[in-house]
């Protein structure tokens, strides 16, 4: 089985916290390892996340628009990146892939979820994680998190950051919903608890999954 993980959640969950811990663990295992992230992992892909960032003119990114970059950027990382590390034998772990597109894009924007699926699809072509993990905090917390740090390092909001409380709500019932659809892949952590117990429990569910794979 090719070893491919993504990490998911909304604003502020603590995904590149958790990818530093898992990064690591596999590692002392022997294992080679690329982490990398969404949008972005690519020269291209990289450009993109600063369009979709950064945009800073007063024109609104349609929703299509906004989808099909999000798509495009991650068609150049599944090709230049994602599948050549799985081909050779490394594992992969994303920060996001398509479970956001289907939250952000599908749940929380309205794009028909059918065929936000579809696109997605088509631009993995097979590459799909084979292990998911859903990192699952309240919308207000994790916006203040993700508002603190970016305050800290003096970079300001990014465009989504800007989005209302609302729309983060809709994000989280958008990975509820991919949850339930994939309880065999997902696993949710509560990542309200402290770090720790988060690091904990991602450990045994990456065991788990390394004694099937
Ligand atoms: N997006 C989309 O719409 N469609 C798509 O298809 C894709 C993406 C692929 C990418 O932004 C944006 O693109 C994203 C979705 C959209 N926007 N939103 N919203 P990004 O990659 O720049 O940002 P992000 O993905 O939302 O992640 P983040 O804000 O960087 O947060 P994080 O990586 O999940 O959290 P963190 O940096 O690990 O932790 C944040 C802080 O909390 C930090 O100070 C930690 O020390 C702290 N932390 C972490 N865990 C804990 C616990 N357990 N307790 C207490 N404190 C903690």
């Amino acid at each position: 089985m090719r070893k491919f993980i993504s990490v998911e959640g909304g604003e502020g969950a603590g995904k590149s916290t958790l990818i530093r811990f898992l990064r690591k663990r596999l590692e002392e295992k022997g294992l080679e390892v690329v982490t990398t992230r969404e949008p972005g992992g690519s020269f291209l892909g990289e450009e993109i996340r600063e369009l979709l960032l950064h945009v800073r003119r007063d024109e609104p990114v349609v929703a299509k628009a906004e989808l099909f970059l999000f798509l495009a950027a991650r068609a150049q990382h599944v090709e230049t990146l994602i599948r050549p590390s799985l081909e050779a034998g490394k594992v992969v772990i994303t920060d996001r892939f398509s479970d956001s597109t289907l939250a952000y894009q599908s749940t929380a924007r309205g794009l028909t979820l059918g065929e936000v699926r579809h696109l997605c699809e088509l631009v993995e072509d097979h590459i799909t994680p084979s292990l998911t993990f859903f990192l699952d905090v309240d919308p207000k917390i994790g916006v203040r998190r993700a508002r603190k740090r970016s305050l800290k390092a003096e970079v300001g909001y990014d465009r989504l950051e800007e989005e209302s409380l609302q729309f983060h709500e809709r994000v989280r019932d958008g990975f509820l919903k991919q949850l339930e659809n994939s309880p065999e892949r997902i696993f949710r952590i509560d990542t309200a608890k402290p770090i720790p117990e988060v690091q904990e429990r991602a450990g045994e569910i990456l065991d788990q999954w390394l004694a099937k794979s």
